[in-house]
């Protein structure tokens, strides 16, 4: 058995050796139950147990390439920022996050809290179970974490100390790639769409002009605005969650970029869940409580983002030139608009390049597919074309229904 002192790819029980030799959870020669449970696309997850005591621990190692494809080459560093994002967020936004025990450097593995009495966002949301706590806890985990990084409130050298730490090209790659550039423009041939769609979606975003030229300077913003510490893939399979509880994890995309992406990313995951219930369940009570559900969640998102974002802007803003009159609305307002593209962007990247969401791909039968994913490209480019005047709850909600009345069910 290896002594870790040379960087390996585990599996199950060397993750459970490195477990018991790098951490002190576990007392000397208990019998640890191991196994992967990872499903991501890019990282190897273990989560460990000694059944004697009921403590247990969940371990993540980096390789040097994306799970979903080799072509992807990535720096196990990410696994380092995802242990020091952790570390900010807990401190930001405690109960939040999983909390994190150690990380290692040269095993590229992160130990941290085993969450396995929550269950993930997206999964949960395709049984239809409910979260009368999510709106709350993630806006509270969005303004706390997004705004407390800003310069609005840090000093400037240590935001400035921050940023150089949070420095992540390889993974920021990957999202200019897969979100800013291939779903509106197939120059790498990675794009999966699926089949029936393939000329909807050349027509509709391939040879749009006007689609092309606003995610352009989209993607420049990304490239350019370095201004909160953002989670950077703040998708409903990044989220664990339990009636009463919420916590975000998997910030390996962390860098310092606009905060208008993480917002959008979680309304556009809504979109995702709606959509499939919209088009999947049946008529009738169960799909109108559960498709309410999701509508006011958006509303409730959309809204306890921009009161709490408010207060505690009020409460914490540091920097005098912030303070002026009418500054903290301009910027909250270049946020939101932000958040409006953002949302287009991961609707039709979901949609049409290589990462797929099961709300999506879970439809069986390929008509229902169809209309889902022309109703969620369709709520996409409004958003895109129009995001200097989306800023509400009901302004998301108005899109979702046009783009529903505009492809009805059983009807393409
Ligand atoms: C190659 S990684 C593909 C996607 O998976 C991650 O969860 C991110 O969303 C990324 O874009
Ligand atoms: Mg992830």
């Amino acid at each position: 058995m290896s002594d870790f002192s040379r960087y390996f790819l585990m599996k199950a029980p060397d993750a459970a050796e490195f477990a018991r030799r790098k951490l002190s959870l576990f007392a000397p020669g208990a019998a640890l139950e191991h196994r992967e449970i990872g499903d991501g696309n890019l990282n190897y997850i273990f989560l460990i147990r000694d059944p004697s005591s009921g403590k247990s621990v969940v371990i993540k190692q980096a390789g040097d390439t994306a799970r979903i494809s080799d072509q992807f080459k990535v720096s196990p560093d990410r696994n380092r920022i995802e242990y020091d994002i952790l570390v900010i967020e807990n401190d930001l936004a405690p109960g939040l996050v999983p909390k994190v025990y150690g990380y290692d450097p040269v095993m590229n593995a992160l130990a941290m809290e085993d969450l396995s009495d929550h269950t993930i966002m997206r999964g949960a949301l395709l049984q239809r179970r409910t979260f009368p706590l999510f709106a709350d806890h993630i806006t509270t985990f969005m303004v706390n974490t997004l705004l407390l990084t800003c310069d609005a409130v840090m000093d400037h050298k240590k935001k400035k100390a921050t940023v150089a730490n949070f420095i992540n090209p390889d993974l920021c790659e990957i999202t200019e790639d897969l979100v800013y550039t291939e779903p509106f423009n197939d120059v790498r041939k990675r794009n999966d769409p699926f089949g029936p769609n393939l000329d909807f979606i050349q027509r509709e975003l391939y040879c749009d002009k006007e689609i092309l030229l606003e995610t352009a300077k989209m993607k420049f913003d990304f490239f350019c605005n370095a201004q909160c510490l953002i989670h950077g893939d703040l998708h409903t399979g990044s989220i664990f969650v339990r009636e009463d509880s919420t916590k975000v994890i998997d910030p390996e995309f962390a860098y310092y970029g606009p905060a208008g992406y993480d917002v959008g990313n979680v309304i556009a995951n809504l979109f995702f869940a709606w959509a499939n219930a919209d088009t999947v369940m049946e008529p009738g009570s169960a799909r109108h409580a559960f498709t309410r559900w999701i509508e006011q969640t958006i509303d409730d998102v959309a809204g306890l983002f921009v009161s709490k974002w408010r207060s505690l802007w009020a409460e914490r803003v540091t920097e005098p030139v912030a303070q002026y009159e009418g500054f903290a609305e301009w910027y909250l307002d270049s946020i939101l608009r932000d958040t409006a593209g953002v949302t287009g962007l991961e609707l039709c990247r979901r949609i049409v390049g290589i990462a797929h969401v099961k709300d999506i791909t879970a439809i069986q039968d390929a008509a229902a597919r169809v209309r889902a994913e022309r109703l969620c490209l369709s709520a996409a480019k409004v958003c895109i074309k129009e995001r200097d005047r989306i800023r509400t709850g009901s302004d998301y909600l108005d899109i979702l229904f046009r783009a529903a009345k505009e492809y009805p069910r059983g009807r393409p």
